[in-house]
């Protein structure tokens, strides 16, 4: 069966968020800048909408050049911190689309992430494009904002199949498609070559994809050493084995699970929570290691998404004290609102080696 990885890209994020939360310059150019020290004038561009694209403006431009070119644009400070709220919300949702339980989930920045669904889609694409399609629609009904999809193979397909149809868009690269897809591409649009690496191939004589992969790989070796060499060689021949799995996963031990039906019925609530506990338990002692964090997630009904982390004054491993402050977490979240809940999810963080760990006993 062939994975199937989606890639997901927010459309002009800071800006398309500003304008969320300000309707009435929807219909203008917005640029949020990011000032520096020197004031409004010593700034770049962080993002703008795609009005302001089309008047020539592009993240990293100097704010100055920005208003010289279009004055009449509206433009916004970043509100980072803002930012990072909604991308914490939308990173949950799209989390809980993952195989694994939440685990073959690998956000990259604020507003991009991978997701694998082999599983969930049965190694079907047409099943991975609904999913997808399903998956824009939560964003859009939670936050009001677009996302533009990749669905391929693996990660580098993926990704660079997001950004074919951007704003609002969704690409599918099947595996008889990747040749394609590939070949005519300069080397720079391959994700993960970088400048220095274009212009040492340019060197070479290697301007597309396709002279990549059809290049002596010994020479690329060579060249760049034996991974990155090897590593090129296979990028350009449209293979990457490399796994959906988030740099800080080793820190963080989760699941998530839907109820049998939209409910806020306590009795059952807790009852799916426990198998969350006895699962995340599980898995934190086949890995010997203590935790410091726990943190439960609730998607209601209208795929709003809630989170809610409770830290401990030191690691444990212990199973009860995981149940209390789920419990206790859980407790707080049904009570702060009316909605019924569609999924739910348990997450233990700041993981240590167990070893020379405290029981719960020394705590009290
Ligand atoms: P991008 O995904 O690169 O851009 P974008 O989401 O604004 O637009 P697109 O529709 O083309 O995906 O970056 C995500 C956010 O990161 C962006 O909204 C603002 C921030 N950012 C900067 O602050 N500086 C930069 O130079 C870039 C490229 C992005
Ligand atoms: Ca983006």
């Amino acid at each position: 069966m062939s994975r199937i990885i989606l890639h997901v890209d927010m459309d002009y994020f800071y800006a398309a968020i500003e304008e969320r939360e300000d309707p009435s310059i929807k219909d203008k150019a917005v640029v949020v800048c990011m000032y520096s020290n020197r004031g409004e004038e010593g700034g770049a561009v962080s993002t703008c909408n795609y009005i302001a694209r089309e008047a020539g403006i592009h993240s990293a431009m100097p704010c100055r050049l920005a208003k010289s070119i279009k004055p009449d644009a509206v433009y916004l400070p970043v509100r980072k911190e803002f930012y990072t709220e909604v991308s914490d919300r939308i990173m949950e949702v799209l989390r809980s689309y993952s195989d694994g339980d939440g685990e073959l989930f690998e956000k990259i920045s604020i507003d991009e992430a991978f997701i694998e669904i082999t599983d969930g889609a049965g190694g079907d694409f047409d099943t991975a494009v609904r999913i997808a399609k399903q998956i824009k629609g939560d964003v859009k009904d939670m936050e009001g904002l677009t996302c533009s999809v990749g669905i391929g193979p693996n990660k580098i397909i993926a990704k660079m199949a997001s950004s074919r149809q951007k704003p609002d868009g969704i690409t599918l690269i099947r595996n008889e498609d990747v040749e394609d897809f590939l070949m005519e591409m300069p080397v720079s649009k391959l994700w993960g070559i970088g400048n220095v690496t274009e212009d040492k191939l340019a060197e070479m004589g290697i301007e597309t994809v396709k002279d990549l992969a059809g290049h002596d790989v010994q020479e690329l070796i060579g060249a760049f050493g034996k991974s990155r060499g090897a590593w090129l060689k296979m990028a350009a021949s449209g293979i990457d084995d490399s796994p959906v799995k988030e740099k800080t996963a080793s820190d963080q031990i989760g699941r998530m699970a839907s109820l049998t039906h939209d409910t806020r019925k306590s009795d059952l609530v807790l009852s799916l929570l426990d198998e969350l506990v006895d699962d995340v338990f599980r898995k934190v002692r086949s890995r010997s290691v203590s935790f410091r964090s726990v943190t439960v997630t609730v998607i209601y009904s209208n795929f709003k998404t809630v989170t809610k982390s409770h830290t401990l004054n030191h690691p444990v491993a212990d199973k009860a004290m995981l149940r209390e402050v789920s419990y206790q977490i859980m407790g707080e979240l049904l009570d702060s609102s009316t909605l019924n809940l569609r999924r739910i999810g348990v997450r233990v963080g700041n993981l240590q080696e167990s070893k020379g760990q405290k029981t719960l006993a020394e705590f009290f």
